[in-house]
């Protein structure tokens, strides 16, 4: 008994020096619109990076990606190559120039490398997408793209991906292997550039679960960038200095909230 009691007091004593604020960490990739009209300029910038986007920090190191690049209708576009690193507090986040050339809805996605976090004892790999219209296409926004583009997991929209106003419902599917992922968290968070003020920790990040068939419903309550990140653990785990460490496996996409005017 007493060696039981032992355990479980210090299992306790761990439990609550790791369990802290839990700052929820996500990939991003964010363009310079989510809709490029006709008589707009067709080159979009995009920025990736790895950070808590709530609170605007701490930047975390993203090492150039495994992938990253676009699919437009039936096409893939590799643009890893294109990727140009930019320091951001001593850490990496990638930066590109993409020109829009034909009328499609353009999804960006990225896999990035697997993160080392101490602190959980654990690797990330968030699998992230964001979508532009471009030219008035305003279709292909809704497909599955993880058997052309080589991902093991994505959000699928349900609710179209941009041209969103705040207020809105933003609906998904999470598929992981190509089927639905049901009851998985999906956190989701506003980011705020310079950080932003919550009225308590828990406000951070907000979590929903997905349904039977993986589908999952937030209302985004403020103009702006959200980010939803249905979190799994992968099967497969990776060695840290020679032992199994979990990996945490994320399916992110980011989408615009418009002020409604
Ligand atoms: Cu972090």
């Amino acid at each position: 008994m007493k060696n039981i009691q032992k355990i479980v007091l210090w299992s306790a004593a761990i439990m609550f020096i790791f369990a802290g604020p839990s700052f929820a960490h996500f990939a991003m990739i964010i363009p310079s619109t989510d809709v490029v009209g006709k008589d707009d300029n067709r080159e979009i910038q995009l920025h990736l990076q790895f950070t808590h986007p709530f609170e605007g920090g701490p930047q975390m190191q993203m090492d150039k990606p495994e992938k990253f690049g676009v699919v437009a209708g039936d096409k893939v576009i590799d643009l890893l190559a294109a990727l140009k690193e930019k320091k951001v507090d001593g850490k990496s986040t990638w930066e590109t120039n993409f020109k829009i050339t034909r009328p499609a809805d353009y999804i960006f996605f990225l896999v990035p490398k697997p993160y080392w976090e101490p602190a959980e004892d654990k690797y990330i790999i968030h699998v992230t997408k964001v979508i532009v219209d471009a030219l008035g296409a305003e279709e292909g926004w809704d497909k599955p793209i993880a058997g052309i583009a080589g991902l093991p997991l994505e959000i699928v929209p349900l609710s179209r991906p941009y041209s969103l106003y705040s207020g809105n419902i933003f609906t998904g599917q999470v598929l992981k292997d190509g089927k639905p992922a049901p009851n998985v968290d999906v956190e989701t968070e506003w980011w705020a550039k310079g950080g932003a003020k919550a009225p308590t920790d828990c406000h951070v990040t907000q979590v929903v679960k997905t349904d039977p068939n993986g589908i999952f419903n937030y209302a985004m309550p403020k103009a702006g960038w959200w980010g939803f990140s249905a979190v799994m653990e992968d099967s497969k785990p990776l060695k840290f200095e020679g032992k199994d460490k979990k990996v945490e496996l994320g399916a992110v996409i980011w989408v615009k909230a418009y002020p409604m005017q």
